[in-house]
């Protein structure tokens, strides 16, 4: 492995496991020439989103965005490659998926359901340094 080789860390959220959008997320990653080193479907406990998404403990939105996260399982994905981290933010798309741009994840396959909450289908780690604190999180073994 080349020193630059990233690593990210992807979920496909519960709104994508039950729209049956796994597939469609893996092809694209892998369309665009990333590897899938390791691949997991789970549940999230609140513990674990708490960690994941400790930037947005404090947030207003955390309750809503635990309750989505929750409802339901994830498939938790590392996918390898030069600028992996930044290459799958832009294959995901802009965080609203009504104005995210088609041709993206978000922009194709999600919009606002009137939940209240913001659902995406995808996350993606959105730099290195993040991209290895969530691998430990979600990948312990790796
Ligand atoms: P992600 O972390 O899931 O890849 O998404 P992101 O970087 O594009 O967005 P971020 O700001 O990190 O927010 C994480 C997730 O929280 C939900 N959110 N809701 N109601 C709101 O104002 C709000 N803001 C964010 C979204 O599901 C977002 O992806
Ligand atoms: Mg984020």
């Amino acid at each position: 492995m080349s020193e630059t080789v990233e690593r990210t860390l992807i979920l496909v959220k519960p709104d994508g496991v039950k729209r049956g959008q796994i597939g469609e997320v893996l092809r694209r990653i892998e369309a665009k020439g990333y590897r899938i080193i390791a691949l997991q479907m789970r549940e999230a406990s609140a513990d674990l989103l708490a960690e994941h998404y400790a930037e947005h403990t404090e947030k207003p939105f955390y309750a809503d965005l635990v309750a989505y996260m929750s409802d339901g399982p994830v498939v938790a994905i590392v996918a390898e490659g030069e600028r992996v981290v930044e290459g799958f933010r832009s294959l995901a798309g802009t965080t609203d998926p009504t104005s995210a741009a088609p041709g993206t994840i978000r922009g194709d396959l999600a919009r606002d359901w009137g939940t209240g909450n913001i659902e995406n289908v995808v996350h993606g780690s959105d730099a290195p340094e993040s991209a290895a604190r969530e691998i430990a999180i979600w990948f312990p073994e790796l």
